[in-house]
This record gives structure tokens, sequence and C-alpha cells, in this order.
């Protein structure tokens, strides 16, 4: 203790205090050469050796040791990965609202769904992320009375059109994802002509836009990996048929999580995927808590992330396919954190670059304030701890 204080006097002594740091931001840590004076109603609170953050409160946490170390660190993240990544082409988050309102058909927009803000869009493009997954709900845009191979609803089609063409007027790349599970209408989705149909109309719409992504659809879990690798081929024959060139991902049964890729048969399966140009990745899902459910913010362990993602990288890697980690998330604590950057660590050093992106859930402006998983700025739950240490190192 006795050490900590002289070293915190030396670094008051040399570090002339310019300005203040607002709430949230960096107050120290290995390498920090910045401000500690923590605006007013903040103190600064040294979350590990290369972050300190001014945290609101008075309390007298222990103070950073910061400017004392001389290695050049920046954070957590990206010291044990500073060689040989390949960054990812694609980064975000998934941009909640539109698929709110679970069952409720078609729903009052404003009451039972909303769009994604544009302020939010505005933040993570500020701080250089590229990439939106916007989740939407099926019978809002093929209402269940024409069917899913019936004419789009125009307001709906209309407001998703908007956002998307916000994001993409941006540089960024908007996923159209609709959020459906491969259940349309209360029933599973068995057709490949008509989910075929679907995504033909839906790539008309979009085919002219060169920053759309097509996502083929969330998360199918209740059904065989051979009829979803089936669905997913008719949707992409479908896509291409409408010379539509964009970037395809493609989602397995089991809800896609990565960590079941292989044992879930979505690994046998989807080795058999065709795109004819080439432009299809395979979207997975992971979360780090013990069932793999992203319902609970204790990790598994600080390196559970790396440990659940190495059998579908090695899957990635042996069958010369692109990977696209569409949903992750963890909660705002030491384990999550070392666990998150762990996994998008194992993913930019792994050999052949197989994963192309990483999207964080979720943004959207409706989710709960103390949503643990939550980034929507100011103040998301992810948006102080997880977003500075274990997601923009490895942007
Ligand atoms: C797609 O990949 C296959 C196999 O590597 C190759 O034969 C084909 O020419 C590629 N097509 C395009 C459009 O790049
Ligand atoms: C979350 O998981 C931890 C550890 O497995 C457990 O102790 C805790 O009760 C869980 N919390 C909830 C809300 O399920
Ligand atoms: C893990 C997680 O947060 N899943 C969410 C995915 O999105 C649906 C619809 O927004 C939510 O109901 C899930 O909880």
């Amino acid at each position: 203790m006795k050490t900590i204080l002289a070293l915190i006097t030396l670094a008051v002594a040399i570090s002339p205090s310019l300005a203040q740091v607002s709430v949230y931001g960096q107050c120290g840590g290995i390498g920090f050469t910045g401000s500690t004076t923590c605006a007013s109603g903040s103190v600064c609170t040294e979350l590990n050796a290369y972050y300190s953050q001014c945290l609101p409160g008075t309390a007298t946490t222990t103070p950073p040791t910061t400017t004392t170390a001389t290695t050049t660190s920046t954070a957590p993240g990206s010291t044990a990965c500073s060689s040989s990544r390949t960054k990812f082409q694609f980064f975000g988050v998934n941009e909640s609202g539109a698929e709110f309102g679970s069952g409720i058909w078609p729903g009052t927009l404003g009451t039972d769904y909303t769009f994604p803000s544009p302020s939010s869009i505005d933040y993570f493009v500020a701080d250089g992320f590229n990439f939106f997954r916007v989740p939407f709900m099926m019978e809002r845009l093929v209402p269940p009375s024409t069917g899913m191979t019936g004419p789009f609803n125009s307001a709906y089609l209309s407001g998703l059109t908007t956002i998307v063409n916000y994001i993409t007027s941006k540089g960024a790349y908007a996923a159209l994802d609709p959020h459906n599970f491969m259940i349309y209408n209360n029933q599973d989705i068995t057709s490949t002509s008509d989910f075929q149909t679907f995504w033909t109309n839906l790539a008309n719409q979009f085919k002219s836009n060169s920053h759309v992504i097509f996502d083929i659809m969330n998360e199918p879990n209740t059904i065989p990996a051979s009829t979803a690798f089936s669905l997913n081929q008719a949707a992409i024959n479908g896509i291409r048929s409408t010379g539509a060139t964009q970037l395809i991902l493609a989602e397995g049964t089991s809800w896609t999580g990565a960590w079941t890729w292989v044992s879930s048969g979505n690994g046998a399966a989807f080795a058999a995927l065709k795109d004819p140009l080439n432009n299809t990745a395979i979207e997975m899902h992971q979360y780090l808590d013990s069932d793999g459910s992203g319902t609970n913010a204790t990790c598994v362990s600080s390196t559970i992330g790396a440990e659940r993602l190495a059998a579908a990288t090695t899957w990635l890697q042996q069958n010369n396919m692109k990977g696209f980690l569409g949903e992750i998330g963890a909660g705002s604590n030491a384990d999550c954190i070392a666990a998150v950057s762990g996994a998008f660590c194992s993913m930019q050093t792994a050999a052949g670059s197989p994963w192309i992106g990483a999207s964080w859930w979720a943004a959207g402006p409706w989710w709960p304030a103390d949503y643990f998983t939550g980034i929507e700025p100011p103040s998301g739950v992810a948006i102080s701890q997880v977003l500075p240490q274990a997601i923009k190192p490895f942007l």
C-alpha cells in the first residue's frame, strides 16, 4: 500500500492534469498518458492494470498506478493479441427493435416495436464500427394473410428501408435479419420453394445497395441440420437469381451455436453449401454463460470464449469456409471481459483468417436499462467496461 501511495504521488506530481475526464472516460492504466482527473461526481477507479475509468460516485476506491509502468500496452484485449492479428472486415452490433413484440402481428409502431435509433448508429460509426445487424419480424413484412410469398407490407418495408439506408449512407453495412427462428405464422418453415421466393423478393428490394448483407434466418432450432441446410441453400439460390452479389450469412440449427456447430450436425450438413459467387459466410452465435443462452452475466471461466469457438474455427479452416460471429454477449465482469477478449483474439489470430466479422448482442432503444449485454449508448450496461476493454481493442 505504501508503495502504491508513493507511486500515486509521483504520478500526480509529474502529470499536468490539463483536462477533466468525463464519466466513463479512461483515466489511467499502463501506457495511458492522458488526464487522470475525473469530472466531479465521478472517481478514477482501477479496473485492471491496463485500464482505469471515471465511474460515477465519490467513493474512495484505490486510485490507479497511472504512468508508472513503462510498457506500451493499451488495453487488456489487445496485449496478448498484438501480433499477427487479422482484423475483422465487419465489426459492430445488433440493433434490436423491429423484432420486438413477439407474437403481436402486425403490432403498432412505437408501442409493440420500434426501429433502431440513428443516434445509436452514429455513436458506433464514430467509434470505427461498420456493421449493424437489423432484426425484423417476417409476419410484419409479409403478413400471414397473404403468406411469405405474398407482397410486402409497405409501411414496415419503408421503416426497415429507412434505417438500412441510414446505416449504409454512413458507409457501414446493414444485415437484414428475419428474426424468426425458422418459424413463420407459428409453424416451422418447411417449404424450400416458398422460402426461396421470400428471399428472391427481398433481395430484389435491396440488391442495388452494395452495403446490404442478407442474413438468411436467425437461429433455427426446432429442425434438423439437414433441413436448415436445404432452406439456407434455397435462399442463396433465390438471392443469386436476382443478380444480387452482396454477402450472404447462413445460420444452422441449434440456435446456430458455434460450440455445437459440429456436434449438432450442422458441420456435416453445411459443408455442402454452394454459392455461385462464393460470397456466403457461416454465421454462428456464442454466449459464454453456463448453458450458452446469453441469459446469465456469469461466464463459465475467463477462457471460455476461445474454448467454445475452437471446434468451429477448425471446421471453418478444414472446409475452406468463412465464419461470422453474428451474436456474442457476456456480463460486465473480469471473467467475462477476459473471455470475450479471448474469443476475439482466437478469431483474429486463427490461421487462414476464417472469421470475417463479429457483432455484439445488442444495441437497441428498448432494451431495459439493466439488460446485462445491452450496449445502447449512452449508458447500456456494456458501454462502460466491455466496449472499451473487450471490443474496441479488436477494431
Ligand atoms: C468459387 O469457388 C470454386 C471452388 O473453389 C471455384 O471453382 C469457382 O470458380 C469460384 N467461383 C467464383 C465466382 O469465384
Ligand atoms: C447465474 O449463474 C451463476 C453461476 O452459475 C448462478 O450462481 C446464478 O444463480 C445464476 N443467476 C441467475 C439469475 O440465474
Ligand atoms: C441472448 C439474447 O439476448 N437473446 C435475445 C434475442 O433476441 C430476442 C428478440 O429480441 C430476445 O427475446 C432474446 O432474449
